[in-house]
This record gives C-alpha cells, sequence and structure tokens, in this order.
C-alpha cells in the first residue's frame, strides 16, 4: 500500500510566489514544507514563456523581490526590463542562494487535493497517485498558466511546425527561411512578431483585436543607474507597495479634459518617449470617463498612423473596439513599425474569422494562407484556469470548480468559503494582474505566513473563510469594478476569451495599496471575516473566534 507523506504545509508551483513561500514557511515559521512543480526548474510563468521577445513590462529593478537586501544588492540586472531568460537566471540564483531546491518536487503535477473534515488535513493527489498530506494547501499556481489553443477545425491536420507563447520549446526555435503565421495581438503577439519578423522569410499576423502598445524605450541599465535604486530601495519599495500598481510613476496631471490641451500633449508626448506603462497614468480618468479616455486613446491611434506607412494597414492596427486601458496595455519594441516590412502582413479576422486550419496552413475568408509555422500567441484561461485544472475539494467534498461555475467567487482574492486551511496566492479578487506581480506575490505571501503562524500560536486547526464575507466582498469587487471602463472589454479579465466562461470581472481595481490595508485590517482584527476553529479536543468546548 502506498503511504502517504505527511508535512505542515503543502505549496502547489515553485514561480515566484511559490519559492518565497517556500522560504517564509519554512527559513521563518519552521515547517516541513513540499512544493510540487509541473516544470523541471523554478520560475513559474518565466519558465514557460521562452518565445522571442518574452521580456516583462514592469522595469527590472523594481521586478524584483524586496524580502531580502542582500539579494537585492548583489543581484545586477542588465536592461531597463528584464529579458525571459535573465528573469530565469535571477529566479534560480534565489533557488541557489536559499537552498529553495530540496523542497521542491519537480515534473510533478498535482491532480487533485481533498480536505478531511474530521483531521483538519488536506490530503494532495499527484499525476503518479502518490498522496501527501498537510494541514495547510497554499496554491502559487500563476494566473497566466493555463495556456489555451483555440479549438480550430482542422487543427490536427496541420502538417508543420505549431507552438505556443506560453508553451515555447526549451531549445531554440529557427525560423530561417520559413513563412510563419502568428494568431493573436496581446502581449505576446506583440513582443514576439518583430523579432520573428526579423528572422522569417515571412510573418503573416493574423489579428482579431487591435491592441493599444506603448513603447517600452529599452536599453541598458547604466551601473549608475541601478546604484541610485539601490541606495533608495528601503523609499521606493515601499512607495511601490503603497501604490495603486504595485510601481513608482510620475503622478498624473489631474483630469484629462480639465488640463490645459497643450500642456496635455506635451505631457503624454514626454511620456511616449520616457517609454512604459507611466504613460498609461498620465490623466487620473483614463480608465473612469470615457471622454477622458479618447484624449490618450486618440493620441495612441495617432502615433500608430503616424508609424505606419501603409493607411490600410495603420486604420486595421488601430484599436477602436474597446477603451484604452481595459485590456492590459502592451509595452513593444518596434511593434508598429514591423509592418513596414516588406516580409509582414496583416490579415484582420473582425467579422472575418479563421474558417480552418488546413494541412499546410490556416483558411480565411475562403483564402487560403500557406505557412512552415504556426505561432499561437492565443492567450490563457486566465486566472480561474490553473485553480480549475485541479480538482481541489472542500468541506463535505464540495468542488472549487463547482462553485466558481457562474464565476470566481473568494473572500480577498486569498481564501474561499469552504475551503478552510486553503490558501490561495494572487487569486481571482485580489489585485493580482492590475498590479506589479513581485509586489502582489509578496504581500500576499507575507500575509498568508502570518496567519498560518496565528493559526499554529493560537492553536487553531479550521482557519475558513466566511461565507457572508465572501459574499461582501465579491460585492465590493463588482462594485469597485462598475465604476471604471474595464467592463466594457471583451477582456480576459473578464473571462471573455475563453468560449463559456462566465463574464466576470476577476481582478480588484481597488489598488495594491489600499488593498493591502484592507488585509492588514483584517488580520489586525483577529482575521475578521473568518472562522477560527481550535483543535479537537478544545473545538467541543468554544469555537476560538466567530
Ligand atoms: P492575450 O492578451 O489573451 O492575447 C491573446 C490574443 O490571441 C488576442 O489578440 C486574442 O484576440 C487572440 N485570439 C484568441 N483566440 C483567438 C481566436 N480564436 N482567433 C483569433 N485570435 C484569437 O494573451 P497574451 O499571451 O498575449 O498575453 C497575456 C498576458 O501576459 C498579458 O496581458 C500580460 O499580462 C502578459 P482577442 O483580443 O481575444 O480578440
Amino acid at each position: 500500500m502506498r503511504t502517504t507523506r505527511e508535512y505542515d504545509a503543502i505549496v502547489i508551483g515553485a514561480g515566484f510566489a511559490g519559492m518565497y513561500l517556500l522560504h517564509r514557511l519554512r527559513d521563518d515559521l519552521g515547517l516541513r514544507v513540499r512544493v510540487y512543480e509541473r516544470g523541471d526548474g523554478v520560475g513559474g510563468t518565466w519558465y514557460w514563456n521562452r518565445y522571442p521577445g518574452a521580456r516583462c513590462d514592469v522595469e527590472s529593478m523594481f521586478y524584483s523581490y524586496s524580502f531580502s537586501e542582500e539579494l537585492e544588492q548583489e543581484w545586477e540586472w542588465t536592461e531597463r526590463y528584464p529579458t525571459q531568460p535573465e528573469i530565469l537566471r535571477y529566479a534560480d540564483h534565489v533557488a541557489d542562494r536559499f537552498g529553495l531546491r530540496e523542497d521542491i518536487e519537480f515534473s510533478t503535477s498535482v491532480r487533485g487535493a481533498r480536505y478531511d473534515g474530521t483531521t483538519d488535513t488536506w490530503t494532495v493527489v499527484l499525476e503518479d497517485g502518490r498522496r501527501a498530506r498537510a494541514p495547510f494547501l497554499v496554491t502559487a499556481v500563476g494566473c497566466l498558466s493555463a495556456a489555451r489553443v483555440p479549438d480550430f477545425e482542422g487543427l490536427d491536420s496541420f502538417t508543420g511546425e505549431t507552438y505556443h507563447t506560453g508553451r515555447w520549446p526549451h531549445e531554440d526555435v529557427d525560423f530561417t527561411g520559413k513563412r510563419v503565421a502568428v494568431i493573436g495581438t496581446g502581449s505576446s503577439g506583440i513582443q514576439a512578431i518583430p523579432v520573428i519578423a526579423r528572422q522569417a522569410a515571412h510573418v503573416t499576423v493574423f489579428q482579431r483585436t487591435p491592441n493599444f502598445s506603448v513603447p517600452a524605450q529599452n536599453g541598458p541599465l547604466s551601473p549608475d543607474e541601478q546604484r541610485r535604486v539601490k541606495a533608495d530601495y528601503r523609499r521606493l519599495r515601499h512607495a511601490a507597495r503603497v501604490s495603486a500598481a504595485g510601481v513608482v510613476t510620475p503622478p498624473a496631471l489631474g483630469n484629462a479634459l480639465e488640463v490645459d490641451e497643450e500642456l496635455r500633449g506635451a505631457e503624454l508626448d514626454r511620456r511616449w518617449a520616457a517609454g512604459g506603462t507611466a504613460f498609461m497614468n498620465t490623466f487620473t480618468d483614463t480608465v473612469t470617463d470615457e471622454e477622458a479616455n479618447r484624449v490618450t486613446a486618440d493620441y495612441v491611434r495617432d502615433r500608430i498612423r503616424e508609424t505606419v506607412k501603409d493607411p490600410d494597414v495603420a486604420e486595421l492596427l488601430c484599436p477602436k473596439d474597446h477603451p484604452i486601458g481595459t485590456k492590459r496595455i502592451c509595452v513593444d519594441t518596434d511593434y508598429y513599425a514591423t509592418y513596414n516590412r516588406d516580409n509582414v502582413t496583416l490579415v484582420g479576422l473582425r467579422g472575418n474569422p479563421i474558417e480552418r486550419i488546413t494541412p499546410s496552413g490556416l483558411r480565411v475568408g475562403g483564402v487560403d494562407h500557406e505557412v512552415d509555422v504556426i505561432v499561437f500567441a492565443t492567450g490563457y484561461d486566465a486566472m480561474t484556469g490553473p485553480l480549475n485544472a485541479i480538482d481541489i475539494r472542500g468541506l463535505g467534498g464540495i468542488s472549487l470548480r463547482e462553485e466558481w461555475a457562474d464565476g470566481p467567487r473568494t473572500y480577498l482574492g486569498v481564501a474561499a468559503a469552504g475551503f478552510p486551511n486553503l490558501f490561495m496566492v494572487t487569486a481571482p479578487g485580489s489585485p493580482s494582474v492590475l498590479s506589479n506581480m513581485i509586489v502582489s506575490i509578496e504581500q500576499h505571501v507575507d500575509w498568508i505566513t502570518d496567519a498560518i503562524a496565528h493559526a499554529r500560536r493560537a492553536g487553531i486547526a479550521r482557519f475558513e473563510a466566511r461565507r457572508e464575507a465572501q459574499d461582501t466582498w465579491v460585492e465590493h469587487v463588482n462594485e469597485v469594478a462598475s465604476h471604471t471602463l474595464y467592463p466594457r472589454a471583451a477582456s480576459w479579465y473578464m473571462g471573455a476569451n475563453v468560449p463559456g466562461k462566465p463574464r466576470v470581472f476577476m481582478p480588484y481595481l481597488g489598488g495594491v495599496g489600499t488593498y493591502r490595508r484592507i488585509c492588514d485590517e483584517v488580520a489586525g482584527d483577529g482575521y475578521r471575516g473568518f472562522t477560527l476553529t481550535a483543535a479537537a479536543p478544545a473545538r467541543s468546548a468554544r469555537p476560538a473566534r466567530a
């Protein structure tokens, strides 16, 4: 008979969240922790997303852990925005530096997890049938890790090579002399297309929805700039933690239409030239007021028309169906200019979808496009996909997947009623994808570590979100989103990219600073909204807190 291995906590995923969880729970709380990771290395998103041009859109100096001053000071970033290989090297360095690998089981997927209400423990079942048990289960599965290839007719008939940006091979893919189709123009497509176009014989881009993209203005990071940030890290990290999106940006000018027109244009020019997502923060009301939104959106459309020489192609690239910022803003290097190359063709799919994949390419509007390679930059079953891929069963065998059939429901985006002792890092209902993920990850991991420490100290066996608290939180998340333009876009924030997925705005828009304050208040108030039940035999006497 197989034995069930026993731990104090089990963590699913060894990306940036799982690694930091392991460090905190094991090295600070002294717990026996096991991390299961399906990849054969650490890094999560950055382990899988190896496509050409893959790069973070948060600056290197701030897309990094803040928990260790030594780590912060010793690591040298080379560019303003880090490439995927550099981020992966950093993740590997962290794993080595903190001796994390010995408690991570790689190439190991978790199939299911079940809570036993009689022992107040989670039993995790791995793909190969092995089992492990612990009082606490923490998911660190990432928000964009369930890669999705749409169900195109004839997909299997294609005889050339196919790749998904989020499942890229570890070996170099050589496009030299090849005709390449790229489907999708989200962040991944927008980063990959210019790089592939420099190598391939021809690139045909299949675009359903044009996206707004701002230039990265990437470049080498000077030693002086690194020194300046490193000397000021404590202040800057604090500023990021209390900011709206986990990044420090120049303050907004004010409401777009109240700012003098000349000043407005000059500031947009300045931010466009400076590069990066701070451009979106030029005015306070860009994502809350339609007219204000048009100021920034028109500015970008003008830049597209100015850059792309063929006016028809430029028009096809101009986003017109959603307010700027309501789909994730892209950050690029030479994206729009790439359409001036002779070896790049744009095919619009609006009202003219891909009919089928054929053995030699794609058919659109009755026209066959023959290619050697198809790159699917078609995105993810975002946020809920990675959690729903695991059969998670709470009290009485209730299924998380079924509980979330009409959209995810969480308390604070970190716990769910009916699933005691389960914590979910950057789950729906928390700022997560609307923020610098590392800032949000550190905040969640610290909060979860404190919660587990509290439970152990106070002899709490069962730590469970209350359904009323969850309902109130879900209502609040929806309420905040309803005051913005976000729900107007058919975005993956809304689940709109996956046919049949409920349309619910998933991340919390209140800002990371506000969110952190709420989480701290909940903890400070004895974990308000949670029911904490003492371990038996004390349990029958009284609940530790109700
Ligand atoms: P995204 O942003 O979800 O982009 C996926 C793209 O693929 C987007 O342009 C989609 O068009 C397109 N798509 C999806 N399904 C289809 C079908 N069936 N036909 C044609 N085109 C399709 O994923 P990314 O990987 O680029 O970026 C994900 C996040 O990673 C990004 O936001 C950053 O946070 C980092 P649509 O817009 O749905 O019309």
